[in-house]
């Protein structure tokens, strides 16, 4: 079943909710991103899908950032959200569906019925706990793993991910009992081995959580930036606890049970490695102990890294992804990341790898196959796409090479979370299209075909040659449009209005992606028209 339709249960997928501490950056995009492109990926198949984003905006992290900025927590969220973070998600064409914020009361009231019943349920009691705090975390530290500071720092404990010193706190705190979790944990990971992936970032939790878990501190009393504990309010919730349920309270958590049945819980929850133990341990525990269910699958994709370093809003390495696009262009960018960053791994941003990439792949491999085939439908038949009549092996061959293309595609994307591997098999195809055309050589085979010496016979059979060349070129390209517009929406767009499709197919959106192999799909007699350039060529960067 698909579409809209009550009773079936969406594709549902998350980023993380992120700190609204300061305006995004490539990090954060490359999430973001890659969670729209796994979503339209699934809604190009016809599925029902619900992709979810938004923003953490309590805990002591945003409370000292305000403050610092002289405003009010609320205020200075309230700005960073209108001003930096939707507007960074509509540029980059972010098809997602709701956009939650936790300091909404759809999501601060059932937080407080969730934690309540938690209580009631007597998985919440009241203990003390002292120890390291990190606060670019929001998260307690474990002594074993900080690192000695050097040099101004010698002295210092240091937070591994942020490399600042941490802070002793000490607090009488309300706790939930993870510890008791881990062996049914454990149970889970056994039994669901895809449940994190990749396997390296399996293996990490699956040792974690063996060596014993402690419970967790779930509420704060120092400072009140947060959901209040409903029955002592002198405490504010935990903040990764507030923020984990936002996948629930953004779904109808307690509030529209069809919605909720519809959707929760997420197949995929998109995060980077360092919240993975949040949401591979914590976040099922915390639904284990309501007899919620759990995710389906919890990827954590690698950080991008500057000088060898993760990229971050508290060390000021954050590169503004609007600094790319103006530059390069939105689905460029789109594409750039995810291809040539093996999903999971970390990465680092050249603008040198991004340049040669870009006038390689996509305008040389890519936007001079579309223009090339256009050009020659309009030269040769006067824009109207002619019928192949004589089909042979090298026909065939790219026919196959199509059905190989898609079906690899549809895995690796659409499955496995691979999205270079993905994009890779399409572009293997463009190549192979490429040297097609290179071989058969249109503009030889017209010359017979339009020679007024040449026999009647003889330029016949030229124009069914060429027409047959003209015409798989121009129906690969078809498929080509439909599998890259998860990736790239608006160069397919372009690509499907230069071939003619939306008049004889109709809209780009509604081709599905299991038949995008079905060859023949793109009708002789569309009008090919040489369109926009895909990918212009790039100015010199302005290095001032
Ligand atoms: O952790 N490389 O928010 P956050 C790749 N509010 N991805 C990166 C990155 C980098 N250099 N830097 C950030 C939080 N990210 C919590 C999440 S969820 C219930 C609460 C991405 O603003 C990556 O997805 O620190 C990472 O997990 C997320 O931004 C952290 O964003």
């Amino acid at each position: 079943k698909q579409g809209t339709s009550e009773g079936v249960k969406a594709f549902y997928v998350s980023t993380p909710i992120y700190y609204v501490n300061d305006a995004p950056h490539l990090g954060h995009a490359y999430t973001t991103v890659a969670g729209d492109v796994l979503t339209r990926w699934h809604r190009q198949r016809g599925e029902k899908v619900w992709y979810l984003t938004g923003t953490d905006e309590h805990g002591q992290k945003i409370m000292r950032t305000a403050e610092a900025n002289g405003v009010t927590p609320q205020e200075w969220c309230d700005k960073l959200v209108e001003e930096a973070w939707k507007p960074l998600w509509e540029h980059l064409e972010i098809a997602n569906d709701d956009f939650i914020r936790t300091t909404e009361r759809r999501h601060t009231d059932r937080v407080q019925e969730f934690v309540q019943d938690l209580y009631d349920k007597d998985e919440i009691y009241k203990g003390g706990y002292e120890g390291p705090y990190c606060v670019g975390c929001e998260e307690y530290k474990l002594p074993g793993e900080l690192l000695d500071g050097e040099g101004d720092l010698a002295g210092e404990q240091l937070c591994p991910v942020h490399k600042k010193p941490v802070e002793i706190l000490k607090e009488e705190n309300y706790f939930f009992k993870l510890s008791e979790y881990g062996p049914k944990l454990l149970e889970f990971y056994e039994a669901n081995p895809g449940f994190i992936q990749p396997a390296s970032a399996r293996n990490e939790v699956v040792n974690f959580v063996k060596q014993g878990l402690q419970d967790l501190s779930i509420s704060r009393s120092t400072f009140d930036w947060g959901i209040p504990i409903p029955w002592d309010e002198k405490h504010v919730i935990y903040v990764w606890v507030d923020a984990l349920l936002n996948y629930a309270t953004a779904v109808g958590y307690n509030e529209n049970p069809a919605k909720f049945a519809d959707t929760f819980p997420a197949d995929v929850h998109l995060v980077g490695k360092d919240i993975l133990r949040f949401h591979a341990i914590i976040w099922p525990a915390m639904l284990m102990a309501q007899g919620l269910p759990v995710p389906g699958r919890v990827a954590a994709n690698g950080w991008l890294m500057v000088g060898g370093e993760k990229m971050s809003k508290s060390n000021l390495t954050g590169i503004k992804p609007q600094d790319l696009t103006s530059h390069f262009g939105v689905d460029a960018y789109r594409w750039y990341f995810l291809r040539a960053i093996a999903f999971g791994q970390d990465g680092s941003f050249s603008w040198e790898d991004f340049s040669a990439r870009y006038t390689s792949e996509l305008a040389n491999d890519y936007g001079n196959l579309a223009s090339r085939v256009a050009a020659m439908v309009g030269k040769y038949f006067g824009g109207s796409l002619p019928e192949a009549t004589a089909n042979g092996e090298a026909e065939k061959a790219v026919q196959e090479g199509l059905a190989k293309a898609v079906a690899e595609a549809d895995r690796r994307i659409g499955e496995e979370l691979d999205f270079q591997g993905g994009i890779l098999a399409v572009f293997d195809f463009v190549k192979q299209v490429n040297g097609y055309i290179t071989e058969q050589e249109p503009w030889k085979v017209a010359k017979t075909a339009f020679d007024h010496a040449a026999d009647a016979a003889g330029s016949e059979e030229g124009r069914a040659r060429l027409a047959t060349i003209l015409y798989t070129a121009a129906e690969s390209l078809r498929a080509v449009a439909v599998l890259l517009n998860p990736v790239m929406p608006d160069t397919s767009q372009k690509l499907w209005d230069s071939l003619g499709a939306e008049a004889s197919l109709g809209a780009l959106a509604a081709q599905r992606v299991q038949d995008a192999a079905e060859w023949g799909g793109l009708p002789a007699g569309s009008t090919v028209t040489k369109g926009a350039v895909l990918f212009p060529r790039l100015e010199e960067p302005n290095k001032a």
